[in-house]
């Protein structure tokens, strides 16, 4: 298998983070992107133009992070990242819509601060900082949710959260949320995590 990605991608991320989890880290080559790079190939490979894009053997392709997730949690034998079914399954999933939207947001705040200041839109940026504050609030306030395991969901709430200190270091999320920090401060010690800290490319 290939994977397209970029080392600052907090998506890619997630299945850096699923690849170590599930000891699969090694049955998978890593093909440096730059999406942004106008001569990219990526768009042939996925219609999207997005990374992470995970190409299997026989050359079917697979995006995005959740599917390429679910299929890697597919392949291996042991604790399983997506629960089966029921209520388990769903909590999981919402945990992870809720980690990669607060990343969506992000990127959103990030992309707009990027435009030349005659382009840029404050009320859009507020949008956007203001459904990250949220989500983070959401956290914090039903730590229950993050429990002690580290599921599709916890990895995508890690991931977002390393992510934003990556861009938004001043961001001071942690002042006011000190159940979601503490719990931050302890995932960010597992060894998937910290062999895919962002970077830059
Ligand atoms: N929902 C997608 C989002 C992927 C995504 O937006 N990746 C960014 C890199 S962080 C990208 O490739 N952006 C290129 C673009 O939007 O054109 C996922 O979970 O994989």
């Amino acid at each position: 298998m290939k994977l397209r990605f970029s080392p600052a991608s907090p998506y890619v991320r997630k299945v850096s983070v699923t690849l170590v989890e599930t000891g699969l880290d090694d049955n998978v080559e890593k093909v440096l992107t730059n999406v942004w790079d106008e001569k990219t190939d990526i768009g042939n490979v996925n219609p999207l133009g997005k990374v992470p894009t995970l190409i299997l053997e026989d050359g079917q392709v697979l995006y995005d992070s959740p599917v390429i997730c679910e299929y890697l949690d597919s392949l291996h034998d042991g604790d399983k990242l997506f629960p089966a079914s029921g209520a388990e399954r769903w909590k999981a999933l919402r945990l992870q819509a809720l980690g990669d939207g607060m990343t969506d947001a992000g990127i959103a705040w990030l992309l707009e601060t990027r435009r030349p200041e005659e382009f840029r839109y404050d009320k859009w940026i507020g949008r956007q900082t203001a459904v990250v504050l949220r989500a983070m609030d959401a956290l914090e306030n039903n730590l229950e949710n993050l429990g002690t395991g580290f599921g599709i969901g916890q990895i995508a709430v890690a991931c977002s959260l390393g992510w934003l200190d990556f861009r938004f270091p001043d961001l001071g999320w942690r002042d006011d949320r000190p159940g979601l920090a503490d719990w931050f401060t302890t995932v960010s010690d597992r060894p998937s995590m910290e062999k895919t800290a962002p970077a830059e490319a």
